[in-house]
């Protein structure tokens, strides 16, 4: 199976899944089963589900054949070259290939002059008018190709617009760019490229993230510490006919040693392997030299010899447009989207898959508690009824007085409900102002003036640790407080439902610590920018403002995961509430309205009680239907991907 096939097949397996969670969420609303707090849980999980984007970034030194790669993987099915790909540099800026219905099938490109400026890269996205918009014939593969071109345009600049650009360091002489004759440096006119294609991949969620080598790289480091960390799939790319060069090597340091984090797929292809056959060799002697070159780059990588896949880019598209089996499989293209649809899509489904378990269980807990609740409801007014059997009007006069007695002290009783809700949103208050955008602000104003200190190169790593340290611990506090807010409603859930018979439940305390580890990575992700030979550029003039903002971009992100589940939490704790009071009111209605009928003489008694009694079989099949629901939500299966080899 090829990684589109399998690809499509995750995305099948996504749109059932979140088919069934829309027809479960459905039946249990009209069914009354749902507070609003669980269905907006229902309701991010299934776009979580349908919306699944996964991205895999193509990162190597310049003519590895990523580009030929990506053509070769996903674009095969246009019989032609879509990227640009031939020798020398061709991707002159990062390259983003996506789908979204707002835009026509279009090519956006940002030009390299807004580094100039201190927005970062992602706060430029929501700019639109500055980028330049070349529209795109999905059709044509031809116009697409040219098109597509854009990406390899270059401008020639002074020394001196070069550096302000991040393109030359003077104090880092050996990564320079050249100088041509006429004193002029080469630049890449774009600063990044996004693909907006309606193809069937792309359509089902994939992104792809195409880079220029290492001085390109380099100087962009939002693709660093932003996109590239980000990416669900990261694939390195070696030429068979280089080995692993020095510039390979700073790639690799700067982008995939990964330090344990094993959330991300790291591959690592041998490419070209077809400079390597050789009609006068033996097909032994050529697979020997293959395998000698592939233990020599695991071994400087430090990794497995399987890690290492050995493909030949080219031959496989080759063979892909012309249909040629037995080239495709001595192109290994094959095994290497195994790899990376296992990797990707496997990974993604035990996440989904979790989340949706998560999902599943609280959903069920609701819809239990109210169930219960109408369960006793129902046991109480069978008891008054009962009661009643024999009894003269006076008798059921005074019962009608009982309850409408009850249903007032019931309604003034909302004071203390009241009482309870103001605490809470007091203390959640707090935490919002912990994790709110001026105390991030504050925070990361403090870090750009201290990266900008003179001599700052030996304390890069203290700054950070500090800062980072702080941003933990509003994390931290923030759990605390939540701690709190989970006692005080545990209490008053407990007195509550003593007082009334409601079933309240205190909802389950959201995790914040999962998020420390987020910034952790955030964090890592910089620190390694910085080791390595990029520390130089905190001297330039507006850098530290440009990394921060970046960094910005990035822990609002977490912390507004972190926010999003506080108020979800707090949403559910509060829809509790509201549940349990409507349906007490609802109780109120239907006990006075069965003694009225019995009043009027408009249904006997006995015909009273065999309605309660038909409203529990009712109940108790309302339960055996949400529980046959669940279970087939939960005993979806795993896609099992078969091996290359077996297909
Ligand atoms: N022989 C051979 N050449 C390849 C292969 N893959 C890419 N190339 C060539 O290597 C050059 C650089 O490829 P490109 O995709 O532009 O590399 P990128 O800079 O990493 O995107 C081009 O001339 C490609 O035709 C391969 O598998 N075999
Ligand atoms: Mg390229």
């Amino acid at each position: 199976m090829s990684f589109n096939e399998q690809f499509d097949q995750h995305g099948a397996w996504r749109r059932e899944f979140a088919l069934r969670l829309k027809l479960l969420a459905d039946w249990m609303k009209d069914h009354d089963l749902l507070d609003a707090a669980v269905q907006e849980r229902l309701q991010r999980l299934e776009s979580q589900v349908r919306s699944d984007k996964v991205m895999v970034a193509f990162v190597a030194e310049f003519s590895r054949g990523k580009s030929e790669l990506i053509n070769a993987i996903f674009f095969a099915g246009y019989g032609r070259r879509i990227m640009p790909s031939s020798a020398g540099r061709t991707t002159m800026c990062p390259t983003e290939l996506a789908y979204t219905a707002d835009v026509p099938p279009c090519l956006r490109l940002l030009p390299i002059e807004t580094r100039l400026q201190t927005r970062a890269l992602m706060e430029w996205r929501a700019v639109p008018e500055k980028w330049t918009q070349i529209d795109l014939d999905v059709n044509d593969p031809g116009q697409l190709a040219l098109a597509l071109e854009k990406v390899a345009e270059v401008r020639h600049v002074t020394k001196q617009e070069a550096t302000a650009l991040g393109f030359w360091l003077d104090e880092n002489i050996d990564d320079n760019p050249l100088v041509g004759p006429d004193g002029l440096i080469e630049v890449p006119k774009w600063r990044h490229a996004l693909i907006n294609l309606a193809h069937p991949l792309l359509m089902q969620g994939l992104v792809i993230l195409d880079t220029p080598g290492l001085n390109a790289i380099g100087a962009e480091p939002e693709l660093t510490v932003s996109l590239i960390p980000q990416a669900h799939a990261v694939v390195f790319i070696l030429a068979a006919d280089t080995g692993v060069t020095k510039s390979d090597l700073a790639i690799w340091r700067e982008h995939l040693i990964t330090g344990g984090d094993e959330s991300i797929s790291r591959l690592v292809v041998l490419n070209k392997i077809d400079t390597l056959w050789d009609a006068l060799s033996s097909p032994e002697k050529i697979e020997a030299q293959i395998q000698r070159q592939r233990s020599n780059s695991a071994e400087i990588l430090d990794l497995a010899l399987e890690q290492v896949i050995p493909v030949s880019a080219q031959k496989g598209l080759v063979a892909k447009v012309t249909r040629d089996d037995a080239l495709l499989a001595a192109s290994h293209l094959p095994d290497l989207e195994f790899a990376l649809a296992e990797g990707i899509m496997g990974k993604r489904q035990i996440l989904l898959r979790t989340a949706m378990a998560t999902g599943i269980a609280e959903l069920r807990l609701e819809a239990g508690r109210s169930i219960h609740m109408r369960r006793r409801d129902l046991a109480e007014q069978m008891d008054e009824l009962r009661g009643l059997k024999g009894k003269n009007a006076t008798v059921i006069k005074q019962m009608r007085t009982r309850i409408e007695q009850e249903q007032t002290e019931f309604d003034t009783s909302g004071g203390k409900i009241h009482a309870v809700r103001s605490v809470h949103l007091k203390l959640l208050r707090e935490v919002f102002h912990l994790l709110g955008a001026p105390t991030l602000k504050n925070e990361l104003v403090e870090l750009t003036h201290r990266l900008k200190q003179p001599g700052i190169k030996f304390g890069v790593k203290k700054a950070y640790g500090q800062t980072f340290e702080r941003l933990r611990e509003a994390l931290q506090k923030a759990q605390i407080i939540s701690c709190e807010i989970h006692n005080m409603l545990t209490a008053s859930f407990k007195q509550l439902n003593a007082e009334f018979g409601f079933s309240l439940q205190a909802p389950k305390l959201p995790e914040l610590p999962r998020f420390e580890n987020d910034l952790n990575l955030i964090e890592r992700s910089h620190l390694q920018y910085l080791g390595v030979s990029n520390v130089f550029r905190l001297s330039q003039a507006d850098f530290s403002e440009r990394l921060v903002r970046a960094l910005a971009t990035r822990v609002r992100v977490v912390y507004d995961s972190a926010l999003g589940e506080l108020e979800l939490w707090n949403k559910s704790a509060a829809a509790q509430l509201d549940a349990q009071l409507s349906e007490r009111r609802r109780n109120f209605g239907r006990r006075i309205e069965a003694i009225e009928r019995i009043q009027s003489a408009a249904s006997g008694l006995d015909e009273r009680i065999s309605d309660i009694d038909v409203r529990k079989d009712e109940l108790d099949l309302l339960d055996s239907k949400l529980q046959e629901l669940t279970e087939h939500l939960s005993g979806m299966p795993a896609i099992q991907w078969t091996a290359a080899a077996d297909a």
